[in-house]
């Protein structure tokens, strides 16, 4: 029985570490919207399994697919049939995903030795509660840790309250981690939360802004998601729930919040990527947010952090028509993309979700700017497609940096006018 035991343990262990072995990641250039549907149209061909890592914008139509072993051949063929170029990004998923792994066995070793947060280095969820209870006790009169909810999974859900007194000031949400893959997401926004805390006080900007508004901050939005990601599969994206009855875990909870429901770019089908769920917020983790925001009227702007694309969307992705506030919310993000990209150059694009992106519906800006949050906004962090997903630790700190750039346009221009 024990041996039965330590064999099979010892067969997860492999089949886990192995997952990817083989898989590669490739980054098709359609050559017209044609080419585009053809491909769009195998994403819901359940047994190719294909993971879409980017999406194709409507400027430059590359589509970053992860295809498994599996696929790879007939998938090859078939791009090769229908004439659509590709190259590889990555020649073996398993091989980058091992080479993170080592490395971050490595800096936690040396980390442990200085006993200090390392801001450069992605951190477990275990970790990330702990350094946000002591970044809590370290600034007492400014940062507040509270609970908003339970996951599915029955982790408590965090916030970060940034203020320095007052009822019912005027605030802003900025959140991270709803996917959970989306490693440099709340690693980013760790870093921020620790430059907000140690600039108050010190450098003009952080001390005007929380003098008038609070801040709040939603680090790991989707923690279920993203303790799986560190335990068994680093790919993970959606929440961990199941239902009776239904067939795969999890739902993208970015497509689970009450705003053209169900709409184009979701899926209906539990073992897609982009599922739904069952109904809105029917996920414990958006739930959470929902009641949040409707508890606390006073929420003037709604910053989510995604990775990877750069990208600075805002609203709609479930409809195309243009926001009211169309023309502030372009300007807006054509200036905060412009200061981001004067630390290190790093180029991203703006627009509405629908009309410069792809269609997606029940995602959190467009929900909350129905809710009257007209500075709602999306971010997707670096790269472009190099490393996805498994951006290197080495980026998380300039990615934070120049990212802050931005956030302080935007905070900035809401302070203003709140
Ligand atoms: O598809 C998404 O949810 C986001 N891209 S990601 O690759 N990080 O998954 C885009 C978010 C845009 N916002 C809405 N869809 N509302
Ligand atoms: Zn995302």
């Amino acid at each position: 029985m024990r041996t039965h035991f330590i064999f099979l343990s010892l067969l997860v262990a492999v089949y886990a570490e192995s997952e990817f072995e083989g898989d590669q990641v490739l980054r098709l250039t359609p050559r017209d919207e044609k080419q585009v549907s053809l491909v769009m149209s195998l994403e819901d061909k359940e047994h190719l399994k294909l993971d879409i890592w980017r999406y194709p914008v409507k400027s430059d139509r590359i589509i970053d697919v992860h295809v498994p072993e599996n696929s790879l051949q007939s998938f090859k063929v078939f791009l090769e049939y229908n004439d659509i170029q590709y190259s590889v990004m990555i020649e073996d998923l398993q091989v980058m995903i091992d080479n993170e792994k080592a490395e971050l066995e490595q800096m936690t070793m040396k980390e442990r030795s200085t006993s200090s947060f390392n801001y450069g280095k992605y951190h477990t969820l275990d970790e990330i509660y702990s350094w946000m209870d002591s970044l809590a006790n370290e600034f007492p009169g400014l940062v507040q840790k509270q609970q908003i909810g339970t996951s599915f999974e029955g982790r408590p859900l965090y916030i970060l309250k940034f203020s320095t007194g007052g009822t019912g000031r005027p605030a802003i949400w900025i959140d991270s981690g709803i996917h959970a893959r989306e490693w440099v997401s709340p690693a980013s926004a760790i870093w921020m939360a620790n430059k907000i805390s140690s600039d108050y006080g010190q450098e003009p900007f952080v001390t005007s802004l929380l003098r008038k508004m609070d801040i709040y901050m939603e680090i790991v939005v989707n923690p279920d998601g993203y303790a799986y990601t560190h335990t068994t599969n680093r790919l993970w994206r959606k929440t961990r729930s199941t239902s009776p009855g239904r067939k795969c875990v999890g739902v993208d909870a970015n497509r689970n919040f009450d705003a053209g429901f169900g709409g184009p770019g979701t899926s209906g089908n539990p073992c897609m990527e982009t599922y739904h769920g069952p109904y809105p917020n029917s996920e414990r983790e958006v739930a959470a947010i929902v009641n949040f925001v409707q508890s606390h009227r006073n929420i003037k702007s709604f910053i989510t952090i995604h990775s990877y694309s750069q990208l600075l969307m805002f609203p709609f992705g479930y409809k195309c028509d243009p926001p009211a506030n169309y023309q502030e919310l372009d300007a807006l993000a054509t200036s905060a993309v412009r200061s981001l990209a004067t630390l290190y150059g790093t180029r991203y694009r703006i627009g509405s979700i629908c009309e410069a992106i792809y269609q997606a519906s029940g995602g959190s800006i467009d929900w909350t700017y129905n809710q009257g949050i007209t500075f709602s906004f999306a971010f997707e962090l670096r790269d472009t497609g190099r490393y996805g997903f498994l951006l290197p630790s080495n980026q998380i700190v300039p990615t934070a940096e120049e990212t802050w750039l931005a956030m302080k346009t935007i905070m900035s221009y809401v302070n203003d006018r709140s």
